[in-house]
């Protein structure tokens, strides 16, 4: 019963965006997928991941596909600040290209500097053109830390050096929604580090408006294009975890979804890379995986077009999608040591609850063991909310 209900409310939903114009009267997504090859059947497939991914009953897949379809509803302005591009480059640089990627570079041609073919004068202006023409309207994604307050000028764009926190101010005030994609926008990220120079801080930072944070550094494009769908067919924020970020995405521990788990559980580890430990898979703990610290589905989603990811890749976690993880995740490549390690946010967690493991003790299996349970044991407060 609770799902029919979600089901008509989300196809009500759906209804009333396709009442309103395309971006493109002569296109439309499932023109663009055929033209690339891309089957109905691979199309449907593809939702069906989606919908898993977003929790959701597998009956729901057409409604899904459909609000991918219609994701050309809704104009998107995506603001680069002080960052690499790899948020972008995730989601688009593929050699061949994706589902995500193909409906991304279709409906994100309002503005994005990477993407759009103008430059200079003509790009200020469309700017300031498509947040005056969809005031109220528009998705906002901003890209990158915001150099602020009386460090603001280290960024500025354009002729008539706007600088980028004026930019994400601007942008945010008419914004129907706000997502922070990648960890510099969510939370700071790399040139927000310890000395932090340019004053860069989180959007949430420059605006009083709700912010859904995307992190991972760079985040996968499923969760990109998932927290679009979700808020395309949904209309309303998600369930949120205590740092704003989406639970269907960022609600359980790498730790937790890791295929080198058992090894954990059974106490065998890399000690260094190369070893024979690695060459069997073991766990990268003591060469440094902050994977009981982060929260993130990367192993679920992988990254390059769902080929691998960072463990899976013999590489430990390093948090990167936790806010601060350059000052408290590193060293990167060596276990926290002995000092009793404190996750993000004071021992906070991302959830909130007290979460501090002594991992020095991790050096026998059997205590490796009861450092399992107690990590094992934390639950989130939130975790019982409905979307
Ligand atoms: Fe780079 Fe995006 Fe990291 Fe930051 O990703 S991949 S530095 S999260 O803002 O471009
Ligand atoms: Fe996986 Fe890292 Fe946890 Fe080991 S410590 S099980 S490699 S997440
Ligand atoms: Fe980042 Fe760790 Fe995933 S480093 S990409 S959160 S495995």
């Amino acid at each position: 019963m609770k799902d029919l209900n979600l089901f008509n409310r989300l196809s009500k939903r759906l209804e009333d965006l396709e009442k309103l114009p395309k971006l493109d009267e002569t296109k439309s997504i499932p023109t663009v997928l055929e033209e690339k090859g891309i089957s109905r059947r691979d199309f449907m497939k593809w939702a069906t991941a989606v919908t898993v991914m977003l929790s959701l009953p597998g009956s729901f897949t057409p409604l899904v596909a459909r609000a991918a379809e219609l994701s050309d509803r809704l104009p998107i302005i995506w603001l680069h600040m002080a960052e690499c591009t790899g948020c972008s480059e995730s989601l688009l640089r593929t050699d061949a290209p994706t589902i995500d990627s193909l409906i991304f570079d279709y409906i994100s041609l309002e503005y994005h500097e990477t993407l759009m073919a103008s430059a200079g004068w003509q790009a200020e202006q469309n700017l300031e053109h498509a947040i005056e023409k969809y005031k109220g309207n528009y998705i906002l994604m901003v890209e990158g830390g915001i150099p602020s307050g009386e460090n603001d000028f280290y960024l500025t764009i354009g002729g008539h050096g706007n600088t980028g926190e004026h930019s994400a101010k601007l942008a945010s005030e008419h914004a129907k929604a706000i997502f922070a994609i990648g960890t510099c926008s969510s939370f700071g990220g790399v040139q927000a580090a310890i000395p932090n120079p340019t004053g860069a801080v989180a959007l949430s930072k420059v605006t009083n408006k709700s912010v859904i944070n995307v992190p991972g550094c760079p985040p996968s494009e499923k969760n990109i294009v998932g927290t679009l769908l979700h808020y395309i067919l949904y209309g309303t924020l998600p369930a949120l975890d205590a740092y704003n970020r989406p639970k269907w995405a960022y609600g359980l521990r790498i730790h937790d979804l890791c295929e080198r788990r058992g090894h954990f559980d059974a106490g065998e580890f890399v000690e260094e890379f190369g070893d024979e430990g690695a060459k069997k898979g073991y766990c990268l703990y003591k060469v440094g995986c902050k994977g009981p610290y982060t929260f993130n589905n990367c192993s679920k989603n992988k990254f390059n077009q769902h080929t691998s990811w960072p463990i899976q890749a013999g590489h430990g976690c390093i948090g990167c999608s936790e806010p601060n993880f350059w000052d408290v995740m590193g060293p990167l490549e060596e276990p926290v040591a002995d000092k009793l390690y404190n996750t993000v946010f004071g021992g906070g967690g991302a959830d909130a609850t007290a979460d501090k493991i002594g991992v020095g003790i991790l050096t026998t299996a059997a205590i490796g063991i009861a450092a399992h349970a107690v990590i094992s044991k934390v639950k989130n407060p939130k975790e019982d909310e409905e979307h």
